[in-house]
């Protein structure tokens, strides 16, 4: 198992509604190891198992769920 972590963007995140939704629907995949969501950022960091998820993965369970996200590119 090896580990990565990618920040998303997610601009209709509003409140800690969506903060809980988003957390418990990614925290739900066996893959995924930590969720942190910062609302004044509007960024969704995410680590994972990157051998068995990926970001795609990612972004579709997002889009699932009502909250389309974009990666965050690295400096
Ligand atoms: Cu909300």
């Amino acid at each position: 198992m090896s580990n990565k972590e990618d920040t998303f963007v997610v601009e209709d995140m509003h409140c800690n509604a969506c903060i809980n939704t988003i957390t418990k629907t990614l925290t739900s995949n066996e893959n995924v190891s930590n969720v942190e969501a910062d609302l004044s950022t509007k960024e969704v960091k995410v680590e994972y198992d990157d051998e068995n998820f990926d970001v795609e993965e990612i972004l579709s369970s997002l889009d699932m769920i009502g909250f389309p996200a974009t990666i965050k590119k690295k400096p």
